[in-house]
């Protein structure tokens, strides 16, 4: 049986006047900016209500269906954290000592990482984000999620946003394979390993890359 679609009114939408979204479209891309992706970490603890609301946030994106085919694991015990830190270790020695074609290795060259992860275990708190390959309806029946992966794609760009709105620093990371992933979190094969997401302060006198966005005339057109 289909269920009957149900509407209510939309009470939440907020227009502004023309020259107030200039202005906040302006003030928000400038916050944007700021973000940097950092790969050293302070072990400053950081409140899980932060993180909590972070994850409520990230959990508002648009999915197929609705069906929100992601679950996020948040990871603050030192020993997983360790537990993953040596899973993916092990997964990036392979990768940067002969996995990795050269040509991703000169690509990667201007970020300067190479198979250490010591963030794994300095950052507060690793976010594992799964995409969910079906849904369990509440009548018990399984079914398949739809756009998961794009779905998925779209709540981490919105963590990777509340986090940074919030005043912290994110680190995404991707050691591939990440099936170790499932077994250390005890998770089964519908939960596909999406991203690791590293969240905290960053360390203490950081460096990131010197290294530019593109302007916009390289990475939009209008038709
Ligand atoms: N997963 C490896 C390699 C890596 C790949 C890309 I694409 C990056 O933008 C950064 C790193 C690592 O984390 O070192």
């Amino acid at each position: 049986m289909v269920a009957a679609a149900k509407f209510v009114p939309l009470k939440t939408y907020r227009e502004y006047p023309p020259a107030e979204m200039i202005q906040r479209a302006q003030a928000f891309n400038e916050d944007m900016q700021r973000r940097r992706t950092v790969r050293d970490f302070s072990s400053r603890p950081v409140a899980r209500e932060i993180i909590e609301q972070c994850l409520l946030a990230a959990g508002s994106a648009p999915s197929g269906a609705n069906l929100q085919p992601w679950l996020f694991v948040v990871v603050s015990d030192a020993a997983v954290k360790s537990e993953i830190r040596a899973g993916a270790e092990r997964e990036e020695r392979e990768f940067y000592s002969g996995k990795a074609p050269q040509e991703w290795l000169d690509a990667l060259a201007p970020l300067g990482t190479d198979e250490n992860k010591p963030f794994l275990e300095d950052a507060p708190y690793l976010i594992v984000i799964f995409e969910k390959s079906h849904s369990l309806l509440p009548d018990g029946r399984r079914i398949k999620n739809y756009y998961a992966p794009q779905s998925t794609g779209l709540a981490c760009g919105m963590l990777i946003t509340a986090v940074h709105h919030a005043g912290l620093a994110s680190l995404t990371h991707t050691p591939s394979p990440m099936g170790f992933l499932n077994r250390i979190l005890g998770l089964n094969k519908d939960h596909r390993p999406f991203l690791l997401l590293a969240v905290g302060y960053p360390a203490v006198g950081v460096m990131v890359p010197d290294i530019r966005r593109k302007p916009l005339c390289e990475i939009a057109r209008f038709v």
